[in-house]
């Protein structure tokens, strides 16, 4: 059966490219999704691709995703310092949690170090920039192991 990711984008995440580059980079939020896209082709996953700057749709969008997603990749942008909604909604999804940031969340300021959604993620990923999201797929298609078998082993595999 096909593997379906979720990729959740959290508050403010639209205005990517377009305010303060110079934290978050200059690629928009449109581009990144044409990255994931094409290599949830190469994985040959199916993805949905999705932003809300609404707490309640995110939490929704949770709970749909557990009866037909396999992982979710989440940045939840400035939900993850303080959103109980969104961690008692993760917290009951029983696949694979990549949470992922743009930035390094432990080089910011305080109010941007503690992720309280961590708790909950199976892994975090953070400070690679948009590759970060390629990063977390292929993460998450290799907990699943879904990774195809005509990529490379190391890829696949890793380190025995
Ligand atoms: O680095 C990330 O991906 C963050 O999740 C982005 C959040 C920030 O609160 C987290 O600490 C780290 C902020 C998202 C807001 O995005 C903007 C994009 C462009 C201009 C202004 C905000």
């Amino acid at each position: 059966m096909t593997t379906h990711l979720l990729i959740l984008n959290g508050p403010n995440l639209n205005l990517l490219g377009e305010r303060e580059p110079e934290i978050y980079g200059a690629t928009t939020l449109a581009t990144i999704e044409e990255s994931c896209q094409a290599y949830a082709d190469v994985l040959g996953a199916k993805l949905d691709f999705r932003q809300s700057n609404y707490e309640g749709q995110l939490v929704d969008w949770v709970h749909e995703a557990r009866h037909a997603v396999d992982a979710i990749i989440v940045n939840p942008a400035g939900l993850s310092f303080h959103s109980i909604p969104l961690l008692d909604a993760l917290k009951v999804f029983s696949g694979p949690i990549m949470e992922t940031h743009i930035s390094n969340i432990h080089a910011r300021d305080e109010h941007h170090r503690h992720s309280i959604l961590s708790s909950v993620a199976t892994g975090v990923i953070c400070g690679l920039g948009p590759y970060g999201y390629i990063i977390a797929m292929q993460a998450a298609a290799h907990l699943l192991g879904t990774i195809p078998n005509n990529l490379p082993e190391p890829i696949r595999i890793g380190p025995a």
